[in-house]
């Protein structure tokens, strides 16, 4: 048997998803031990280098200044801000770190700045990612020669769903920039959040067109829908644990090499779950006690749980 193919139809997607759960997820683990270390995690960690404000109406965000969150708009933060957190993450064994930014996307001033962290956060020997909005022509090259490893920029959800979630953009204005993104040569962090109202139908199309992405994106991130109070997907019903974690296994199973991040929702998540996302495949977290704007288990804690199932950094 063999899951390396170019291109997944949705409903071939749409399979894996309603095969037998103890029959997924074998496949998902003969696909994750083929290509990886089935005990090995690699730990990000994320900060909010500018917060709240967005002019764009998402949904499911904490950070839109169309929804009446908690979340107080920001400035950005100066480079010594950010370097310091980089360290700390550096020091708990982090081996990335992600920089946030609640932007439509980035103005010149902005892209400055954010180079300079790069620069800053680079020298200190760890990976750098950064996830600011809609790119334009010649902003993911600055971003490349600053030294940027990888750019995060989600799909989300399916074709079909996103003007549901989000009516600001388009999918064609994400697609777009990702390959703005691809063509620098810069890697694509690009994945999903799911338990937003979509069907299952809407999470096996997310995944196909995740998968068909060409080449397909270095790292994966499936997010379960944090609730957050004001935001318009507030109070939506939970997506059941058993599904985010076949989410995890269709996106294994289709993305063979590459990194599939249990993202956004851990916090909210039980252990056995979190066990099952590893067993499914998953091979990345998000890692120390903050997300963007919402929480994230503490370092200490994530460390006992990987060693209590035997798992390390990568
Ligand atoms: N503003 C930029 C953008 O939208 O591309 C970058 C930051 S944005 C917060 C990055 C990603 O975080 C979103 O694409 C979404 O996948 C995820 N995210 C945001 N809020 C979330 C929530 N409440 N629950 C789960 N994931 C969330
Ligand atoms: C991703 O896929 N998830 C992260 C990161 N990329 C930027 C963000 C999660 C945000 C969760 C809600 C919050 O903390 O505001
Ligand atoms: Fe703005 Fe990004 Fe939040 Fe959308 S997800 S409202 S673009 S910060």
């Amino acid at each position: 048997m063999t899951d390396l193919k170019d291109m997944w139809t949705v409903e071939e997607v749409k399979a894996l998803f309603e095969l037998p759960f103890s029959d997924l997820l074998y496949r998902a683990q003969c696909v994750h031990r083929e290509n990886f270390d089935p005990n090995a995690v690699q730990l990000s960690t994320l900060i909010s280098i500018k917060t709240g404000g967005c002019s764009e109406d998402c949904g499911y965000c904490s950070q839109s200044a169309r929804h009446d969150t908690a979340v107080q708009s920001q400035p950005i933060l100066s480079v010594d801000e950010v370097l310091a957190a980089a360290k700390v993450a550096k020091e708990n064994g982090a081996s990335r770190f992600c920089m946030g930014a609640a932007w439509r996307g980035p103005k010149q001033r902005d892209l400055d700045a954010v180079k300079e962290m790069v620069k800053a956060v680079r020298a200190l020997g760890l990976e750098t990612c950064a996830t600011l909005g809609m790119l334009k022509d010649g902003q993911a090259e600055q971003l490349k020669e600053a030294g940027l490893d990888y750019y995060n920029h989600n799909l989300d959800t399916s074709p079909d769903y996103y003007a549901e979630i989000v009516t600001t953009r388009d999918y064609e204005d994400r697609l777009d920039t990702l390959s703005r993104v691809r063509n620098a040569g810069i890697n694509v962090c690009c994945g999903a959040i799911v338990g937003m109202g979509e069907s299952r139908q809407d999470r096996a199309a997310v995944i196909a067109t995740l998968a068909s992405q060409d080449p397909q994106p270095q790292s994966v991130p499936i997010n379960n829908l944090v609730q957050v109070e004001g935001a318009p997907l507030h109070g939506i019903d939970p997506l059941d644990p058993l599904e985010f974690v076949r989410t995890i296994a269709a996106a294994r199973i289709t993305m063979p090499k590459s990194h599939v991040r249990l993202s956004a929702g851990r916090a909210e998540m039980s252990e056995s779950t979190q066990a099952l996302c590893f067993l499914a495949g998953a091979n990345s977290i998000f890692y120390g006690e903050k997300l963007l704007t919402t929480g994230n288990p503490d370092a200490a804690k994530d460390r006992d749980f990987l060693e209590k199932l035997g798992m390390h950094p990568m």
